[in-house]
């Protein structure tokens, strides 16, 4: 099994930080995202998508998509549970990550990606080229802002962002968060104290290293 990665970008993160909580030790490949080495032949073999993380297993199938990988690790060694122990906690976790990967990931991706010149003509990932549109870099960044206040009132509500219990949509929301501050420069207002709570406790787990 190789996963492969790259340290300075958010969705491989996802996958390493789930990977940590589960403590299983995978070994990792760096792709160098910057030179376009997950444009070379060689790599979109693997995942012709062209985007980390992939996990490349012992019989050659290559998983993209870090909720995939997640998915996968979950079913292999279902403790920690990070995904649900039942029908309604399976339900919830899901429905929360996908909240936090729409509203605030996807918006600060947006926001990002329409905005610096690195990603000129590829403001998403992937191999198709695809124009910058400036308005949606503002409209990326107000939409993140609307998520930090979501986010915020949920975590008034409870522990963690899908309930008691620590989840994937913790992970996808801790990333996304650290992602916005480099990307966006935006960080969690100071009169957000629910988010400030949560994330102390979050940055506080060995995984949060990975
Ligand atoms: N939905 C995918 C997103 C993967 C993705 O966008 N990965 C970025 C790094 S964070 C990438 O590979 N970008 C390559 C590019 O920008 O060309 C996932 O969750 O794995």
């Amino acid at each position: 099994m190789l996963l492969y990665t790259c340290k300075t970008a958010p969705s491989p993160r996802r996958a390493r930080m789930f990977i940590a909580e589960k403590g299983i030790e995978v070994p990792m490949q760096e792709i160098d995202l910057r030179s376009g080495e997950h444009f070379s032949d060689d790599f979109r073999r693997k995942n012709p998508y062209a985007t980390v993380p992939t996990l490349e297993l012992d019989d050659g199938t290559c998983i993209s998509e870090s909720d995939a990988i997640c998915t996968y690790f979950e079913a292999l060694q279902p403790e920690p549970a990070l995904m649900g122990t039942d029908p309604k906690s399976r339900a919830l976790v899901s429905m929360w990550n996908r909240r936090v990967e729409f509203d605030g990931y996807l918006a600060v991706a947006e926001g990002f990606r329409n905005k610096v010149s690195a990603f000129k003509d590829r403001a998403m990932p992937g191999k198709h080229p695809v124009p910058q549109v400036e308005a949606l870099a503002d409209r990326g960044a107000q939409r993140y802002r609307d998520f930090l206040e979501d986010l915020d009132q949920r975590l008034g509500e409870s522990e963690f962002v899908a309930g008691d219990s620590f989840s994937l949509a913790d992970i996808t929301a801790f990333v996304t968060v650290e992602f916005a501050k480099g990307a966006l420069k935006i960080e969690p207002g100071a009169d957000q104290a629910n988010i400030a709570r949560w994330h102390a406790a979050v940055s506080s787990r060995p995984s949060a290293q990975a």
